[in-house]
């Protein structure tokens, strides 16, 4: 009875998530035989949107007190082996969950039974745009005005990815009455708006704008090791960022009694206004398969397994911890929203140390997403096989170098990868309209990429600090005597 009543205690808020995704779905279903309009599905999900904003509002001064407290607690020599460690991680991770998105995608074939025309294609990246592509990430990381950047790139990103969502209304209008298709405002008018939104989204540069709070995150880095180091002068800013970041988590214990109202109406809303399951193709069902088979095997295989060889911990006791996460993850699509929930999931259920997940979650979330890479991988292989291209080993290693580029490149939003993903197509001379063969089925693989990205950030923070365990000690060790001394 008391263990019954410890994990009711303990795991309240999961439980009611739990709940709340279910509910949500029964919802959903429930008021799809309705038809609602779009703007009665607005209105209906609008407690969900309120949750996202209320978790984004906090994003970006989480990232940056988490990182300059985090890197100022440690000494240069502790952070820059810390920062290896993680980098090599999500570089080793990422790779993994390409391969095995490549090695799917070829295996199942969902592409076969190939358009009437195929499409003639350049089928190689040009040097000038791989190189412009790879300047352009670095230039992103000194925006002349940070703040702005960060707002600019969220909200170029939200102007496309809303566009994206109209292509998808009108895609799927194709199917719907007439009155939808005027709602979802004139056809042409919409198409054209593709077209700019691909043109704008594929600068001549070939760089993703999805660039999202990079810029924010190097600029904490270089400011947390520089006032980590001002010794006695710098101790006002960091006791100012520490507790900056503790009020911060505050606000998020406050939030957090709201996340299950919030992607109750998340989920409910999207069910009610997504396409006819019955309706998606056979190839398109393939295409659904092949990414969430492989994201299966990266979050539930790989990233367990490699959890465990290096720490010798139980990985499921692990993502036991997480599941309020992973399902505000699943809830809203986007690992930056969840990153609040992500920090207090990793501290308050895991114990992973501060001094590890200040440091490595910023940067995991911005710039380490599994998920977003495998699927990338998988849908521009895709959509070369749906246009009858048989890509040569260069193309395919092109696809994988560039896949890896716009999952560093997407913000932590919704949809942010399809966006990101005109890389990876124009790379290979693939069409970039072609986007709209996948998108009626995007809105639900984002969520499962995106608790995969999650999911790749937190096992990241377990590693790194299992890894740094010897620094961390040494440095408790110094504090002690410090305190001691004092
Ligand atoms: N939704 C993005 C995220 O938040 C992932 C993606 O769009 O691929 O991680």
């Amino acid at each position: 009875r008391d263990s019954v009543k410890t994990f009711l205690r303990r795991n309240t808020f999961v439980i009611f998530t739990v709940a709340a995704v279910a509910l949500g779905v029964v919802l959903g279903f429930a008021l799809r035989p309705y038809n609602l309009s779009m703007r009665e599905v607005k209105y209906f999900s609008f407690p969900g949107e309120l949750l996202m904003r209320m978790l984004q509002m906090l994003v970006l001064p989480l990232i940056v007190s988490s990182l300059v407290t985090g890197i100022s607690s440690l000494d240069s020599k502790a952070s820059g082996k810390m920062g290896i460690r993680a980098i090599v991680y999500y570089m080793v991770t990422t790779f993994i969950a390409v391969f095995i998105g490549i090695v799917l995608v070829i295996i199942i074939r969902p592409g076969k039974g190939s358009r009437d025309s195929p499409v003639t294609s350049s089928g190689s990246i040009e040097p000038v745009q791989a190189a412009d592509a790879f300047l352009d990430l670095i230039r992103n990381m000194f925006p002349p005005n940070l703040v702005e950047a960060c707002f600019k790139q969220y909200k170029t990103l939200y102007k496309k990815t809303l566009l994206i969502k109209n292509v998808s209304i009108v895609v799927n209008a194709s199917d719907l009455n007439s009155t939808d298709l005027s709602q979802a405002s004139n056809f042409s008018t919409v198409l054209q708006t593709i077209q700019e939104t691909v043109e704008e989204v594929v600068p001549v540069s070939g760089s993703s704008n999805g660039v999202n709070a990079l810029g924010l995150v190097v600029f904490s880095m270089c400011f947390g090791l520089v006032i980590g180091n001002m010794k006695q002068q710098g101790q006002a800013l960091r006791d100012f960022f520490d507790c900056l970041n503790e009020a911060i988590m505050r606000l998020v214990a406050i939030i957090i009694w709201y996340a299950p109202v919030g992607i109750l109406f998340l989920i409910a809303g999207k069910i009610v206004e997504m396409k006819d399951l019955a309706q998606v193709g056979g190839q398109l069902g393939m295409y659904t398969v092949s990414v969430i088979v492989g994201l299966l095997i990266h979050g539930l295989f790989v990233l367990p397994l490699l959890f465990f060889v290096v720490t010798k911990k139980n990985p499921f006791t692990f993502i036991a911890g997480l599941l309020q996460a992973l399902i505000t993850a699943l809830g809203t699509s986007s690992s930056s929203a969840t990153l609040p929930i992500t920090f207090r999931c990793l501290e308050e259920n895991n114990h992973v140390d501060k001094r590890v997940t200040r440091f490595v979650l910023p940067v995991g979330a911005t710039i380490n997403m599994d998920g977003t890479a495998l699927y990338e991988a998988v849908a521009a292989i895709f959509i070369a096989q749906v246009n009858d291209m048989d890509l040569n080993f260069g193309q395919i290693l092109t696809i994988s170098i560039t896949a890896t580029a716009a999952s560093i490149g997407a913000a932590g939003i919704p949809q942010a990868g399809l966006v990101t993903m005109v890389i990876v197509l124009t790379s290979v001379g693939l069409p970039t309209e072609d986007i709209t063969l996948i998108i009626a089925v995007d809105w639900f693989l984002d969520r499962l990429r995106t608790t995969t990205n999650v999911l790749g950030d937190s096992f990241g923070a377990g590693i790194v600090e299992h890894l740094s365990r010897q620094e961390l000690q040494n440095q408790d060790v110094e504090i002690s005597n410090f305190v001691i001394e004092e």
